[in-house]
C-alpha cells in the first residue's frame, strides 16, 4: 500500500489511521511545497492534485475522508470503523462525512472573518459545528460512542488544527476529546514519523 505522503499536512490522517492499523505501508513523497503535486502522473492518482491519496493494489482513492473509510473497510479487524448492519453505521457515516463538509468550511470561514449566511451554507458556523461535535461526546468519549473510529481521526485532528490557528478557545469537552485522541500509541507514533519526515525534508533544503 502506498501513501502520497508530504510531512505537515493532511496526510497525516492517513498517516494516522494506517499508524493505529499497524499495517505494512510505504511513502510516496509528493513535495506540495515544490509543486510536484501538480505532475500528471500525481495528478491522475488524486485529479484534486492534493494530499492524501492512497494506492492499494491498482485501486486509487484519495480526499482524506475516503482515504479513512477505505481502510476501515478494508480491515474490518481493526474495529476502526462500523459495519454495514450495525446501528451505528449511520452515526459512523455522518462523523466521516463532517469534517471535510463541516468542520473545515467552518474553520476556513471563521480564519477569513466573512461573515457567512448560516441557513445556506452547509456547515452553518463554527459556534454550530462545535456544539454538534459536544453533543455528540455527551453519549461516549468518542464522536459514535464508546469506541473510538476513524471519524474521531478526522474530528480530532482537525480540531487540532482550530486551536493551533486560535479558533477556538482551548478547554472544555472539546479540548479534553482532543487529549484523550493524541494520547493513542497509534497517534504518538504517527506523530513521531510526522516529524521525523519533516526533520529530514529540512535538513535537504
Ligand atoms: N479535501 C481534501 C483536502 C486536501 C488538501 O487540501 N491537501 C493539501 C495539503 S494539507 C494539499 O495537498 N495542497 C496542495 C495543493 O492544493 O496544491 C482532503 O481532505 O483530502
Amino acid at each position: 500500500m502506498k501513501l502520497y505522503y508530504w510531512p505537515k499536512t493532511r496526510a497525516f490522517r492517513a498517516l494516522w489511521m494506517l499508524e493505529e492499523l499497524r499495517v505494512p505501508y510505504e511513502f510516496a513523497f509528493v513535495n506540495i511545497r515544490a509543486g510536484d503535486q501538480n505532475e500528471p502522473e500525481f495528478c491522475r492518482v488524486n485529479p484534486m492534485c492534493k494530499l492524501p491519496a492512497l494506492e492499494d493494489d491498482g485501486v486509487m482513492v484519495a480526499e482524506s475522508g475516503a482515504v479513512l473509510l477505505y481502510l476501515a473497510d478494508k480491515f474490518p479487524d481493526a474495529r476502526l470503523g462500523v459495519p454495514l448492519g450495525d446501528p451505528l453505521r449511520g452515526r459512523f457515516l455522518q462523523w466521516m462525512f463532517f469534517t471535510g463538509a463541516c468542520l473545515e468550511p467552518a474553520m476556513a470561514e471563521r480564519m477569513t472573518g466573512a461573515p457567512g449566511n448560516t441557513v445556506s451554507f452547509g456547515w452553518g458556523d463554527l459556534g454550530r459545528v462545535e456544539h454538534a461535535i459536544e453533543g455528540a461526546l455527551k453519549d461516549g468519549p468518542w464522536v459514535v460512542g464508546e469506541r473510538f473510529t476513524a471519524a474521531d481521526i478526522l474530528v480530532a485532528s482537525t480540531l487540532q488544527i482550530a486551536y493551533m490557528a486560535k479558533l477556538i478557545e482551548p478547554g472544555g469537552v472539546l479540548s479534553e476529546y482532543v487529549d484523550r485522541a493524541v494520547a493513542r500509541e497509534g497517534h504518538e507514533r504517527a506523530a513521531a514519523i510526522d516529524h521525523r519526515e519533516a526533520e529530514r525534508v529540512a535538513l535537504r533544503r
